[in-house]
């Protein structure tokens, strides 16, 4: 889910050094959207062939490998028409390795190589496919299947175009993808293509096109099947019509052109300002310099052309889009991250979900004594947030552990326990030391991680990856919510055979369908919570009550609170009010509740008397148009209605915004705050 960057020069010589360069600083330039690997793809010192670098690690290292490659190799002659890819791959399939880095290949010559942003869903069917047509496969990623399934397609059909059999391709993916593609059998081409991940081109010409347009060409709609996949019994991937090819644009003052591919514009800014976003299913190829757009269908909505943009930002402006900092960014992105972690898992259609890094373990989990789940700050509030619907669903005594508690306590951990670790990074040390506690005593390891390849990855029997994409902010935020919904969809699994629980579970896949566009919702709150946080920002201390589905949400509000604004915040359950906290409030207080219409709604309604009774003023979090609850409220903050179970992925969005605008209006260091850090790798 990182960053694609490609360079195409047509007529407008270039040495292969030069070329490298720019791939190497469009890389830079991409660094900032997080990875863990990277490579590139250059013409070969022949021009028949294509050369591959890559490396794990930073984009620092690549430079490095290729400056070797440099020394030995003649990279100062001027090409004049050349095609570059290169990429940094954040891992969803395997782990980081300079083998499963990008680009990915077809075969040992190098004929196809691709770079791919996102998940195929579909990989493991098509990689059948393609290995019964005798394909060795190398890496552990989803995105080889493209590079081989491009090459197939190519040696059934070697008259078709270098577009076209990319359409052809796309037609059997499912998932997210942006892509780039290479071959020795097209030198000097480039195809990209796009759906659900960003991809943009930009153009540097010398003298300004005469056009700010780039008609859409388009294929016959009617015969495209989309039945069929080549996992369809293994038959032959069917070949869908060709789309016609007249009237490409050309540039048309000069024939010199160079084009950059990338998947935001702070990678190509320093080249050009012009720039077309592509949308979802739209092919963009360049052939001896021209470049066009394809779609196989036409529908309602299509503008029938693709704008030629100006940007007037810069990079800085770029890298961080319209957000100040990346906690917001990341804040924003929730509707995006949430639909990454279900992507090929929740199945709407047949009310499935399948977690295919534990599946094989679900016959063993089912028969265990009990589930445990543990993790530290965030991640443990993920686990709280979920263990009333896991004891629900699976009828398992569910016991949630904070990991450096569960060490000092040496609690007894028998053969038939199953343990969760769950952690965004994969390396909290409190957390993987707890882990190795519960593997040598003879516990199943599930890990719950974002991050491939991390040594909790690594260490535990299975697991499942959230796929949240990078989290730059030290303040976890999407991981949250993709934790949430991960453990949600474990919940789901265990019960899939329980008649009595279809219902529910019924009810839950419908919440999680909405969930995104519900985020979208709480999202248009952010001016609403800003001007709370006006009020907030100079106070000493907030509470913030709720209970049942909601604690969670009240624990994981005030730890933001608190490391970002270092201002004084307790979340509290509401139950426990009488016994102690009450003590604390009255008129002056700030006090945030958390009041849902769920099964302790008359409790926490309770709760909220008792507060006003004192002379409270409560900023309420509740259901939209709840007038009867929003009367006991100084301040309210509505968000949509879900199911009681999910409630909590959109209440604790409002709390991030709360603790996000308070740290900029203190004037907080958002993204870094002081004394933390994003990765605690020491006890
Ligand atoms: C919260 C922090 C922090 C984090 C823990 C655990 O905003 O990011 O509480 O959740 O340090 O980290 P991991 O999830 O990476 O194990
Ligand atoms: N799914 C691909 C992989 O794991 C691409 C990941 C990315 O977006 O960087 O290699």
């Amino acid at each position: 889910m990182c960053g694609i960057f490609a360079y195409l020069n047509y007529l407008t010589p270039k040495t292969r050094r030069e070329v490298l360069e720019y791939l190497v600083t469009g890389l830079k330039r991409l660094e900032y959207r997080g990875y863990d690997s990277a490579g590139v793809a250059v013409d070969s010192d022949d021009g028949k062939g294509i050369t591959l670098v890559k490396q794990t690690g930073k984009v620092k290292i690549l430079e490095d490998a290729i400056k070797e490659f440099m020394t030995g190799h003649d990279i100062d002659t001027p090409i004049s028409t050349h095609c570059g890819i290169s990429h940094t791959r954040w891992a969803t399939h395997g782990v980081p390795s300079d083998l499963n880095s990008h680009p990915q290949r077809s075969d040992e010559e190098n004929s196809f190589v691709v770079v791919h942003n996102g998940i195929i869903t579909n990989y493991k069917d098509v990689k059948k496919f393609l290995e019964k047509r005798g394909y060795r496969f190398e890496s552990e990623t989803d995105t080889e299947i493209i590079a081989k399934l491009v090459h197939h397609l190519y040696l059934q059909h070697p008259n078709y175009s270098f577009r076209e059999l990319v359409e052809q391709v796309i037609q059997q993916m499912e998932g997210a993808f942006a892509l780039a593609f290479k071959s020795k059998h097209f030198p000097g081409e480039c195809v990209a293509t796009r759906r659900g991940s960003p991809l943009l081109v930009g153009i540097k010409t010398k003298t300004r096109l005469a056009t700010d347009h780039i008609p859409i060409l388009y294929g016959k709609d009617s015969a495209t099947d989309p039945e069929h996949r080549p996992h369809g019994a293994g038959r032959e991937v069917p070949m869908i019509p060709r789309t016609e090819s007249t009237s490409e644009f050309q540039p048309l003052e000069d024939k010199e052109v160079e084009y950059f591919f990338a998947s935001d514009a702070s990678a190509v800014i320093e080249h050009t300002n012009r720039v077309i976003y592509l949308e979802d299913d739209d092919v963009a190829a360049v052939k001896d310099g021209a470049l066009s757009i394809h779609r196989l269908k036409k529908s309602l909505d299509d503008k029938h052309a693709r704008e030629i943009i100006t940007l007037k930002m810069e990079i800085q402006e770029i890298m961080k889009g319209s957000y100040e900092y990346f906690m917001q960014k990341e804040i924003f992105e929730q509707p995006e991250s949430v639909i990454n972690t279900m992507r090929g898992r929740v199945n709407l259609v047949n009310n499935t979900v399948t977690l295919g890094g534990i599946k094989e373990y679900i016959p063993e989990i089912k028969r265990c004594r009990r589930l445990m789940l543990i993790g530290c700050g965030t991640s443990y509030h993920s686990a709280v947030a979920t263990r009333q619907l896991l004891e629900e669903l699976t009828e398992l005594p569910v016991m949630v552990e904070l990991a450096s508690d569960f060490l000092d306590r040496n609690t007894p951990i028998f053969r038939d326990d199953v343990c969760f670790f769950i952690s965004q990074s994969g390396e909290t040390a409190d957390t993987l030391m707890a882990l190795r506690y519960c593997k040598q005593r003879g516990a199943l390891i599930v890990g719950i991680t974002n991050t491939v390849g991390s040594s909790i990855c690594r260490e535990s029997h299975c697991g499942v990856h959230i796929n949240a994409g990078p989290e730059i902010g030290v303040a976890s935020t999407k991981a949250y919510t993709s934790q949430f919904i991960s453990l949600v969809m474990f919940g789901l699994v265990m019960s899939e055979d329980r008649i009595s629980l279809q219902t529910r579970r019924q009810e839950i896949l419908e919440g999680l369908k909405n969930l995104d566009s519900q985020i979208k919702e709480v999202l248009k709150l952010d001016l609403q919570v800003l001007e709370i946080a006006k009020d907030l920002f100079q106070q000493k201390s907030l509470l913030i009550m709720g209970r049942g589905y909601n604690f969670a949400t009240c624990m994981e509000g005030a730890l933001k609170v608190k490391e970002l604004t270092y201002m004084h915040c307790e979340g509290i359950m509401a139950g426990e009010l009488k016994h102690g906290p009450l003590a604390l409030v009255d008129d002056m207080m700030p006090i945030v509740m958390i009041v849902m219409r769920d099964c302790v709604y008359n409790k926490t309604i309770n709760a909220i008397q008792q507060v006003k009774a004192r002379g409270g003023q409560p900023i309420v979090i509740c259901e939209e148009n709840d007038k009867e609850t929003m009367q006991f409220a100084h301040k309210v903050l509505e968000v949509p209605k879900t199911v009681d179970c999910l409630q909590g992925v959109l209440t604790v969005i409002p709390m991030q915004l709360l603790s996000y605008h308070i740290a900029v209006l203190r004037g907080c260091n958002v993204d870094c705050p002081r004394n933390l850090a994003k990765s605690v790798t020491v006890e």
